[in-house]
């Protein structure tokens, strides 16, 4: 165990001495690019040196309104002024109205607030058990749910048990049964697997984010949800980074007129305020858990509440899907325009909205993606390399057309100089 101590820390701690408190003191199990920040207002961001950015990285899709958007950090504080917690023990007077303008928005019977976006997918996955053994007469304990190869929904050891990715999963066993994991925008294999009785759902990300923005077929959402109908299986999207306005649509399932039987929210559902999850179904389902037995500390807290409410209203009053849909359009015409030039380096532009990517082919010199992503950030654009070679470019939803045309020649510059 390191004894080496830091010199009391200085209250203008310099960037270097920031970025060794956290090596020194935190756990290692993120590689961050380095910069530290310490101010955010709308697209952009400002690190300990006064430098400005423009976040393109948006915490992996939590604030697509924006850092610190007025509205929402107003609600946050006139709340936490008047009440934060009851727990669920008692009712509050933020709760039910939440619950109401969820389900209202998204057209469910029911909301069941959580906080992580990794426990609002427990949730479900406990929902849609439930729900198979009371409705649909599979044995006790013998549920399957499906889910896709390449898939993301969180870091717990329930849900890492049916990830495909060594990183998530190494190390962490022993691993929940109960999955089976078919291969992702291929409806014959999802039929082929519905046809067990015992499988009571399918959980699937309209758009895989973490796989490196893998957007499926047309039709695939739509034929995975007739497919399910079909066999009697629940689909259960998890819209945790795709939707809220992310891909252009309120819900990335929108896309397809997909409706999920269980919907999965987070992230951008607080605009990256604090923790705010959600569950949504019908009655049929969500009524399987009865109380006492599903819950959490924090779930449905009148300060959560309060800034969900806020966060909810500035996506639609200022038509954020809407504006995502239109600077996806142009910033991908921007990148492939790119690719064009420099097909060396540019292997393949994907994405649907503002959740694009762009695939970055390693220099003969060995530089990669991670060194696109530097050279970016020493330019003023911040973006994270994901799987090595693809570079995940997601802005706030609040961008406007010349923000976003400011960002692809930054982006052009960079890539052209490589
Ligand atoms: C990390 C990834 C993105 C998610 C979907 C559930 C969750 C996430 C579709 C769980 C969370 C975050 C987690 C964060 C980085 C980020 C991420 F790279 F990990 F995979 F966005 F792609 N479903 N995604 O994307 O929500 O419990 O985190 O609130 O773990 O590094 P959470």
């Amino acid at each position: 165990m390191s004894t080496a101590t830091l010199a009391p820390i200085p209250t203008t701690a310099t960037a270097e001495q920031l970025m060794a408190l956290e090596d020194r003191y935190g756990a290692h199990n993120y590689h961050p690019l380095p910069v530290v920040l310490s101010r955010g207002e709308g697209v952009h961001v400002w690190d300990v040196d006064g430098r400005q950015y423009v976040d393109f990285l948006s915490a992996y899709s939590a604030v697509n309104q924006g850092h610190c958007h007025p509205r929402i950090i107003g609600a946050l504080t006139e709340q936490a002024q008047k009440l934060t917690l009851t727990s669920r023990a008692f009712f509050n007077d933020k709760l039910g109205p939440a619950e109401k303008q969820l389900c209202e928005l998204f057209g469910y019977d029911k909301a069941l607030l959580m906080n992580a976006g990794a426990e609002a997918v427990e949730t479900a996955l406990k929902l849609a058990r439930k729900w198979g053994y009371e409705h649909k007469g599979i044995a006790e304990n013998e549920a399957l749910i499906l889910v896709a190869e390449g898939n993301f929904h969180g870091r717990t050891t329930g849900i890492i048990s049916f990830s495909t990715d060594p990183d998530s999963t190494g190390g962490f066993g022993p691993y929940n049964p109960g999955y089976q994991i078919i291969p992702y925008n291929d409806l014959p294999a999802l039929e082929a697997a519905l046809r067990n009785p015992r499988v009571c759902g399918f959980l699937v990300e309209p758009i895989q984010g973490e796989a490196g923005v893998l957007v499926p077929a047309v039709g695939y959402l739509a034929g995975a949800a007739a497919l399910c109908k079909q066999h009697r299986a629940l689909l259960i999207t998890d819209e945790i980074q795709t939707g809220l306005g992310r891909t252009g649509r309120l819900l990335a399932s929108s896309h397809e007129a997909v409706r999920g039987d269980i919907l999965i929210l987070g992230k951008a559902l607080s605009g990256g305020v604090l923790p705010v999850s959600a569950v949504l179904a019908d009655d049929e389902i969500m009524l399987t858990i009865r109380p006492g037995q599903h819950g959490s500390t924090f779930g449905g807290n009148p300060l959560a509440c309060a800034v969900m409410q806020a966060a909810l209203d500035v996506l639609m009053d200022e038509q954020l899907a809407e504006n995502a849909w239109r600077l996806g359009e142009i910033f991908r015409g921007e990148m492939r325009q790119l690719q064009r030039e420099r097909p060396d380096l540019v292997a393949l532009v994907r994405g649907k909205g503002l959740l694009n990517a762009v695939i970055i082919k390693p220099t003969a010199d060995g530089r990669t993606a991670w060194d696109v992503c530097v050279a970016l950030a020493e330019r003023g654009l911040l973006a994270k390399p994901t799987h090595g070679d693809i570079i995940r470019f997601a802005p706030p939803l609040v961008i406007t057309e010349a923000g976003l045309r400011e960002a692809c020649a930054l982006i052009a510059d960079v890539i052209r100089s490589f």
